[in-house]
C-alpha cells in the first residue's frame, strides 16, 4: 500500500475518494462546486461531522448485514436439532433492536448538540447585513448604511456576523454550502442565521428552495476577507457611485438616468433611484449578471441591456427601448461602476 495514502487515516481518505467518485460520476457536477462536505466555517463543519458520523454508522450497518447474510448462507444447512433454542431469538433482540436504539439515541443526542449550536448566533454588537430575497436576485444592505448591492455580500473573516432574512415575494432559501446550512426566507417575516468563516475565501451560495423559473439562476457569492478590506467595503457601499470619466461614460450616465432604466434601478449620486431591480452603483465589479446567469463582460452586458429576456428567460426585466447608438455608451458607463 502506498504509504503517502496511509498518512492521513486510510479509512477516511479511501471513503473520500469513494464520495469523490461517486460525485464526479454525476454529469455536469463537477468542477469545483461548493461542497458541504469541504466547510470553512463553524456552521458548516458541524453539519460535516454529523454527516461523517452518519456515514460511517451506515457504513458499519452495512457490513454487519452482510456478514449476517454470509453467515445465514453458509450456515443454513445445519440449522437442526444443535442450534438451541434461545439463539436466534438473542440475536435478534441485540442486532434488531439493541443496536438500533443505541445508534438512533446517540444520533439524536448529536443533532440536538447541533441544533444548539448553530442557533446559538452572534452577540448583539454584531455586524448585520440584511438580505432580501426577489425573483430572482438577492438585494445586499448593510445595517445602517444607506447604500444597496446585488448577489454579494461580504463577511469579516473569523468573525460571526448577523444574516437578516426577508423576501420581497415568495419562498427562497438563503444557502452557503460551505458556510452554513439553510434558512428559509418566509415571506412577512424576519428570518435570521449568521455566517462564519475561518479562512479568507470566495464561497458560492444558492437559492435553496425552489422559487420558479430561474430558481437555478439565483446564485451569490459570499466574500470573507480581513476586516479592513471588509470596512472599506462597507463605506464603499454608503458612499455615491464612481462618477464618468470619458465622454461615453457621460453620454451614457445620460442615457440610463434619462432612459427608462432609472425608473427600475439606483445608482447612488446620480438622479437614477429605482427600486425594483438590484442597484448597479457597483455593477461594473459584480461577478456576474444576472445572479449568476452570464458572467459579467461587455458583451453579455450589452446582450443583457438590449434584451436580457435572451439570456435570463422569464426575469422581470422586460425588454428596453435601447437607441442602437448608445448602448457602447451604457456598456462603458456600467463597466465604469466598480
Ligand atoms: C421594469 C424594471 C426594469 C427596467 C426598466 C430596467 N431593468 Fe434592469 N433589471 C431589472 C430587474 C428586475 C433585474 C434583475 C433580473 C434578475 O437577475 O433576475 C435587472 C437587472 C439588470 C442588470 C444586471 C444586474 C446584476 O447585478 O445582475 C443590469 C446590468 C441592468 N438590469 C441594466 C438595465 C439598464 C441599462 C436598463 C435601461 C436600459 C434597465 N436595466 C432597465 C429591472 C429593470
Ligand atoms: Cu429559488
Amino acid at each position: 500500500m502506498d504509504t503517502r495514502t496511509r498518512a492521513v487515516t486510510p479509512t477516511r481518505h479511501l471513503a473520500r475518494v469513494a464520495v469523490a467518485g461517486a460525485v464526479l460520476a454525476l454529469p455536469g457536477c463537477s468542477g469545483g462546486a461548493p461542497s458541504a462536505l469541504d466547510p470553512a466555517g463553524t456552521g458548516a463543519e458541524r453539519v460535516a461531522d454529523l454527516w461523517w458520523v452518519l456515514f460511517w454508522i451506515s457504513m458499519a450497518v452495512f457490513v454487519e448485514v452482510m456478514l449476517v447474510l454470509g453467515w445465514a448462507l453458509v450456515f443454513r444447512r445445519r440449522r437442526d436439532a444443535t442450534v438451541r433454542h434461545g439463539q436466534p431469538l438473542r440475536v435478534v433482540t441485540v442486532a434488531g433492536a439493541g443496536v438500533p436504539l443505541v445508534i438512533l439515541v446517540t444520533v439524536y443526542a448529536l443533532g440536538l448538540r447541533d441544533l444548539a449550536a448553530l442557533g446559538d448566533g452572534p452577540g448583539p454588537r454584531a455586524t448585520t447585513i440584511e438580505v432580501t430575497g426577489h425573483k430572482w436576485w438577492w438585494e445586499v444592505r448593510v445595517a445602517g448604511v444607506s447604500g444597496a448591492t446585488a448577489n454579494e455580500l461580504h463577511i469579516p473573516v473569523g468573525e460571526k456576523v448577523r444574516i437578516r432574512l426577508r423576501t420581497a415575494d415568495v419562498l427562497h432559501s438563503f444557502w452557503v454550502p460551505q458556510l452554513m446550512p439553510k434558512t428559509d426566507l418566509i415571506a412577512g417575516e424576519l428570518r435570521e442565521t449568521w455566517l462564519h468563516a475561518d479562512r479568507a475565501g470566495t464561497y458560492r451560495g444558492q437559492c435553496a428552495e425552489y422559487c420558479g423559473t430561474q430558481h437555478a439562476h439565483m446564485a451569490f457569492l459570499v466574500v470573507a476577507e480581513p476586516r479592513r478590506d471588509f470596512d472599506a467595503w462597507v463605506s464603499r457601499l454608503g458612499a455615491p457611485a464612481a462618477a464618468p470619466r470619458t465622454d461615453a461614460q457621460r453620454r451614457g450616465q445620460e442615457a440610463f438616468v434619462q432612459g427608462t432604466c432609472a425608473g427600475c434601478h439606483a445608482i447612488r449620486g446620480t438622479e437614477a433611484n429605482g427600486q425594483v431591480g438590484p442597484d448597479l452603483s457597483d455593477v461594473g465589479s459584480r461577478w456576474s449578471i444576472g445572479a449568476g446567469a452570464v458572467p459579467n463582460d461587455g458583451g453579455h452586458l450589452g446582450g443583457w441591456i438590449a434584451n436580457s429576456q435572451t439570456v435570463k428567460p422569464g426575469n422581470y426585466m422586460p425588454p428596453q427601448p435601447v437607441d442602437a447608438q448608445r448602448l457602447p455608451d451604457l456598456i462603458a458607463y456600467l463597466q465604469s461602476l466598480t
